[in-house]
């Protein structure tokens, strides 16, 4: 139905929809700030307009730009990919009264877990689990003391307006309450032009544990199994596998079951991702919705065999899915390879890469949108690209990943490369007896 789709995004990910859009017979349009000239969606895409100066503010996030491509390019809808603008309500629904399809949600789905307090109210009218805690906002820290009191330390403070970690402090007595409240408020402020901010129980060494769901426009939703993404540090993943080494298929089924109610309650349409933390007693509580296509998709579709941008599209396009589980096949585990130094604090390290082998052979997936001779610009994320390893067990494909990785050659910029070298022989890792925490204890030899 969709002629040709606009891709207002860059890197990977605008190459990864250009691929889907081809076998799908869809033209695609790129869109590129002026530092994106030379990247690999802009040759690879059937057309592609600039859009701007380097700055985000400038190319990937004004609206007006993009719409402005879409209009001389008469695509009739737009991917976002993830980050930029694709949780951003307001340019859903501008591409709406537009008459321009959003690949995602609808503008009010994105609004409705958007926000935070809201987003679990949505969920205990719904029965999902979530955190025990203030269950509105605070509107004071002596209100905040009483509830600590009665919930027990340590507590966590969040901003409803946040997700992925901005404005989170966590508090181990009365005596700092005080003063993480004022922090958390004025972060939150700052941040997000929204100084709410809620308190939650605490929750020590969780997993992070997120469930892959897809809802369709005719009410219709299923899940595509879990991802295990404990392996972060300052709430960057750097690693993601499914199945999770922590899941049982008891587990799995009751999360499944709680996903997709969490995406029923706000009748969801399109792929998205419940997020999960899951202490280590296996209970597991709603932490926030993704209403994005994840960096991390590629892990479902390797033990699925689904191509879930694909799926995005159809969905997009009013086609009805299955309403069929998926369970996991295989085992995939994916390394985010990022232009840092992870012997310097995992400083950027931007510039030009000078000498490049990719890694391939039986099991290994390599989502790129490098070349030799490419130059990595400061002005965005890290990722040089993400290498995906599948195989019939997880042993098997942590050592396929070891031996990719030892065939990945990168000069010119500090890569992730051996921080990954290192994780996939460690013997923690290597058991699966992991949490959020690891990383913080992990050093580089
Ligand atoms: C928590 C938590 C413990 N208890 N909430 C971090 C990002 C944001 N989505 C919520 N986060 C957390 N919320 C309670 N009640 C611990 C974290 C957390 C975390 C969660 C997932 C993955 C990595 C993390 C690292 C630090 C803290």
């Amino acid at each position: 139905m969709f002629k040709k789709i606009l891709i207002a995004n860059r890197g990977e990910i605008a190459l990864r929809v250009i691929r889907t859009c081809r076998e799908m017979g869809i033209k695609t349009v790129a869109v590129f700030s002026t530092a994106d000239r030379d990247s690999l969606h802009v040759k690879f895409a059937d057309e592609a307009v600039c859009i701007g100066k380097p700055q985000s503010s400038d190319s990937y996030l004004n609206v007006p730009h993009i719409m402005a491509a879409v209009e001389i390019t008469n695509a009739d809808a737009i991917h976002p990919g993830y980050g930029f603008l694709a949780e951003n309500a307001k340019f859903a629904q501008i591409c709406a009264d537009h008459g321009i399809k959003f690949i995602g949600p609808t503008a009010d789905m994105i609004t409705k877990m958007g926000d935070k307090i809201t987003a679990k109210e949505t969920m205990i009218k719904a029965g999902v689990p979530v955190i025990p805690g203030s269950g509105g906002l605070l509107e004071s820290v002596s209100e905040a003391k009483g509830i600590a009191k009665d919930m027990g330390y340590p507590v966590i403070l969040k901003a409803t307006a946040g997700g992925g970690g901005k404005g989170m402090r966590v508090v181990w007595a009365e005596s700092e309450l005080e003063k993480a409240y004022n922090n958390a408020k004025a972060e939150a402020g700052a941040s997000f032009k929204n100084d709410g901010i809620y308190m939650e129980k605490f929750v020590e060494e969780p997993r992070h544990i997120e469930i892959q769901v897809a809802g369709d426009s005719y009410g219709t939703v299923c899940h595509l199994s879990e991802r295990d993404c404990s392996i972060q540090r300052r709430h960057q993943k750097l690693v993601e596998e499914s199945p999770s080494p922590f899941m049982t298929p008891e587990l799995r089924r009751q999360m499944g079951e709680a996903a997709k109610k969490a995406a029923g309650a706000i009748d969801y349409e399109s792929v998205g991702t419940i997020e999960f933390l899951v202490d280590k007693h296996r209970n597991f509580y709603f932490m926030e919705m993704n209403t994005r296509i994840q960096v991390e998709h590629c892990v479902t579709e390797e033990v699925t065999n689904h191509d879930l941008i694909k799926e995005q599209i159809k969905i997009a396009m009013g086609e009805k899915i299955s309403g069929k589980d998926y369970e996991p096949q295989m085992h995939a585990i994916e390394c985010r390879i990022n232009a840092e130094d992870p012997y310097n604090d995992f400083r950027p390290s931007p510039g030009k890469i000078t000498v490049l082998h990719q890694p391939g052979g039986h099991g290994v997936r390599v989502d790129s949108h490098v070349y030799a001779g490419y130059v990595i610009p400061p002005y965005y994320d890290s990722m040089i690209g993400k290498l995906i390893t599948v195989a019939q067990t997880r042993q098997e494909a942590i050592d396929t990943m070891y031996r990719a990785l030892s065939e990945y050659i990168i000069e010119g910029v500090k890569t992730t490369i051996p921080f990954h070298l290192q994780l996939m022989k460690d013997e923690r890792f290597r058991s699966g007896d992991f949490n959020t925490k690891f990383l913080e204890d992990f050093e580089m030899k």
